[in-house]
């Protein structure tokens, strides 16, 4: 039972990774073919096997980057190990040290301003500079869901989701206050820490797994419409209308549940409906999405791969913010499926796994504390 665990909680922080690596090839592209894709890690496959047999060395130390989701991921998930605890101002210096370390990682285009103000010894509150983002209204990019999958690890063994919630609310507004962000963040680690409780040898019941997330979400949108200036407006012939919900979040969920059922669900309808753009509503549903339609279904072109590679290589094929859709669904599938359904290949090719299976490692042991009476 606890390798079981263990393998799911590094399977969510690795599943992650290699979503954010692979995916980071194909970031901004509107366009991504299936086949291409598939040639593509059909190649890495054979590439580990040749290396394998002849002990070859890679071109390269890693095949493929990491980029600003798990740069961040790794932040939040150092500084909840290392204190065992949060601690706001730790975790948004982690942040921006880590930014001005390697500022190169792809990071969101507004979002150094935040690192400045937490660096700026001026600054006494943590929480200011993001608050201060566009005009007061703060952050709507999906930087805080990328990264929050371990605050679902950090908090598995109380199994509370008021905690759960409590906790990525605080990790998001460290850079992103806008509701729609903080939403889309609890959305993400709502939907990691149901993954790991979900039993592996049982078909995966979508609409049970979605109702569940509306019930957590729906009275944190209900209670934020009364006071709300309202989502951002539709751009003229949007296909995006549940953007314009009073619940946005909850709407797309419901539509998820019906789209899950299309037997020929088209990548347009995803794209144009849910999208896969840098803002969290426009990203987040469609990694919901991916990973629970990996889970009831083959995909077509990708059913010679098992349901993790399936989950990730589908968000990709999506197109638009690439890396930060197959990140987020990733962390979702890994959790469900554990490292081993990770391709060694992938594993092998990407930067930062190590890392995260320690990291992991830590989450774990953490859940095997005696508890002080
Ligand atoms: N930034 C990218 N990809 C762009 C290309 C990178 C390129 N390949 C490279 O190599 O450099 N990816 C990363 O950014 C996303 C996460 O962004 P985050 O952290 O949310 O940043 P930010 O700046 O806060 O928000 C992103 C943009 O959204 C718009 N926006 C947000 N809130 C807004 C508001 N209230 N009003 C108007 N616009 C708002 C702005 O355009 C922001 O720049 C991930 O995809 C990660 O991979
Ligand atoms: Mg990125
Ligand atoms: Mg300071
Ligand atoms: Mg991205």
């Amino acid at each position: 039972m606890d390798k079981i665990l263990l393998s799911r909680f590094k399977g969510c922080l690795v599943g992650g990774v290699v979503g954010d690596c692979i995916g980071a090839l194909y970031e901004g592209l509107s366009h991504v073919k299936t086949n291409d894709l598939i040639e593509r890690i059909n190649k890495l496959e054979k590439d580990r096997q040749t290396q394998r047999e002849h002990g070859t060395k890679p071109a390269e130390k890693y095949g493929f980057s990491y980029t600003d989701d798990t740069a961040m991921a790794r932040s939040v998930a150092g500084s909840l190990i290392d204190k065992g605890q949060f601690d706001a101002p730790d975790m948004g210096k982690r942040f921006a040290e880590e930014y001005f370390r390697e500022p190169d990682r792809g990071y969101g285009g507004s979002i150094a301003a935040v690192f400045d103000g937490i660096r700026d010894t001026n600054t006494t509150d943590v929480y200011q500079p993001a608050s201060k983002q566009f005009e007061g209204s703060g952050s709507y990019g999906n930087g805080g869901a990328m990264r929050i999958a371990p605050a679902a690890l950090f908090t598995f063994c109380d199994n509370n989701a008021t905690k759960l919630i409590s906790l990525v609310s605080s990790i998001t507004r460290l850079t992103h206050t806008n509701h729609l962000a903080i939403h889309g963040a609890i959305l993400v680690a709502l939907a990691v820490d149901q993954s790991l409780r979900l039993p592996q040898d049982t078909a995966v019941d979508c609409d049970e797994f979605i109702e569940a997330l509306i019930i957590k979400l729906r009275p944190l949108e209900e209670e934020h419409d009364k006071s709300s200036m309202g989502p951002p407006p539709l751009k003229k012939n949007s296909k995006r209308v549940l953007d314009a919900s009073a619940t946005p979040y909850c709407a797309k969920l419901k539509r998820i549940k019906e789209m899950l059922k299309e037997p020929n669900l088209k990548t347009a309808t995803v794209v144009e409906e849910l999208g896969t753009d840098v803002s969290a509503l426009g990203s987040v549903p469609a990694a919901v999405l991916c990973f629970l339609k990996a889970a009831i279904q083959n995909i077509p072109k990708l059913k010679d791969h098992n349901k993790f590679s399936q989950t990730v290589l589908y968000a990709i094929t999506l197109g638009g913010d690439t890396d930060t859709v197959a990140t987020m669904a990733g962390a979702m599938a890994g959790a469900l499926y554990g490292m081993e359904a990770i391709p060694e290949s992938w594993r092998y090719y990407c930067e930062g796994v190590a890392d995260a299976e320690t990291m992991a490692e830590h989450f774990f042991n953490m859940t095997q504390a005696p508890t002080v009476q």
